[in-house]
């Protein structure tokens, strides 16, 4: 059964070179003719690891392409996730399955309403990766991918090929809880990190405002459904702090580029919970004033 991978950025690549070299089929979705040349004269992708580069160059084609597709790895930003699919939907085969890699929550809700005949596998990864070059992916940072539907039980049969291609990855019933527990990480390190300038150890230097954030947003994660999520939040955040201190987190590296972030399916979502139950955070609502603020300044979208 033939991989295919829409966004091929850092974590589509690490993923599609992988499943590659385990010898899996693997071809890649490119946004248009432009980029499929860009593909074509770049003669392929390339993975660094541990300083060393390697190129593989697997097959590509465009979202407008006709074959039928099975199985789609969906590796884009959460922004952009539903409009990729939307444009590949007329090719999605009776069963189809798609995995899909978006931080943060929403953006899964969205693609699965686009399509639903289709299986929709929720990930959530700490792995890190980025790009030094156009189709050139550093793996930067081991982690381990947490996969599941939130909708059925058992794993799909397809799971030992994530083994063979190396891929640290577990099949969890409650995937939900995983997604929440991230976001609520992100929202309680990233917009920080953004507006006080830091890496995500200088945190320390703000003990009250971290746990002001933590508290609130372990109330929402109960309302919401998620105890579990909810569980010792404060000191999780904490031990992350420290753990990645040196780090600049990813929504301080997205501004810090003049990239548009994924605040609509981290904070933005969070504070769009909050309202529907009618609760009222007041800190975590003005970190998402002060952070829109920020992107306005700098004329980052909002959204
Ligand atoms: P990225 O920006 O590096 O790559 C996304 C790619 O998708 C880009 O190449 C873009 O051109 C492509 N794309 C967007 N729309 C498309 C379309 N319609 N057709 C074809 N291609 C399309 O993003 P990333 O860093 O790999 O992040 C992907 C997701 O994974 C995000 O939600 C991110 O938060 C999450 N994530 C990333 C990392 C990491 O280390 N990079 C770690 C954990 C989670
Ligand atoms: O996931 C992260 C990010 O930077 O996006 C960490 C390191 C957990 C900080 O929230």
């Amino acid at each position: 059964m033939t991989w295919h991978v829409l966004g091929i950025g850092s974590l589509g690549s690490l993923w599609a070179i992988r499943l590659a070299r385990a010898g899996l089929p693997v071809r890649l979705v490119l946004r248009d003719a432009d980029r499929l040349a860009a593909y074509r004269a770049a003669g392929g992708l390339t993975l660094v690891e541990q300083s060393r580069a390697q190129r593989l160059d697997l097959p590509a084609e465009l979202a407008t392409d006709e074959s039928p597709i099975q199985r789609l790895l969906l590796a884009c930003k959460a922004y952009d996730a539903e409009a990729a699919v939307a444009a590949l939907a007329p090719r999605l085969a009776p069963g189809a399955e798609l995995v899909l890699l978006q931080n943060g929550l929403g953006s899964q809700d969205a693609v699965a309403a686009r399509v639903p005949l289709a299986r929709c596998i929720l990930a959530s990864s700490t792995e890190g990766a980025f790009r030094d070059g156009d189709f050139r992916v550093v793996f930067a940072g081991h982690g381990f991918t947490w996969l599941g539907d939130p909708h059925a039980i058992a794993p799909p049969a397809w799971l030992n090929e994530l083994e063979r291609a190396g891929i640290p990855h577990g099949w969890t019933p409650d995937i939900l809880s995983r997604l929440w527990r991230k976001l609520a990480l992100n929202c309680a390190i990233n917009p920080l990190t953004v507006l006080h300038g830091c890496r995500n150890g200088g945190l320390a230097e703000h003990p009250a405002q971290v746990q002001e954030l933590c508290a609130e947003l372990a109330g929402l994660l109960r309302l919401c459904g998620q105890p579990d999520a909810a569980q010792d939040l404060h000191d999780e955040v904490g031990r992350v702090i420290q753990a990645t201190a040196a780090n600049y987190s990813s929504m301080y590296q997205d501004v810090a580029a003049g990239r548009r972030t994924e605040i609509s399916y981290l904070l933005g979502y969070a504070c769009a919970a909050a309202e529907r139950h009618r609760l009222v955070l007041p800190h975590l609502q003005a970190l998402l004033r002060q952070l829109r603020a920020h992107l306005a300044e700098r004329g980052l979208p909002l959204d």
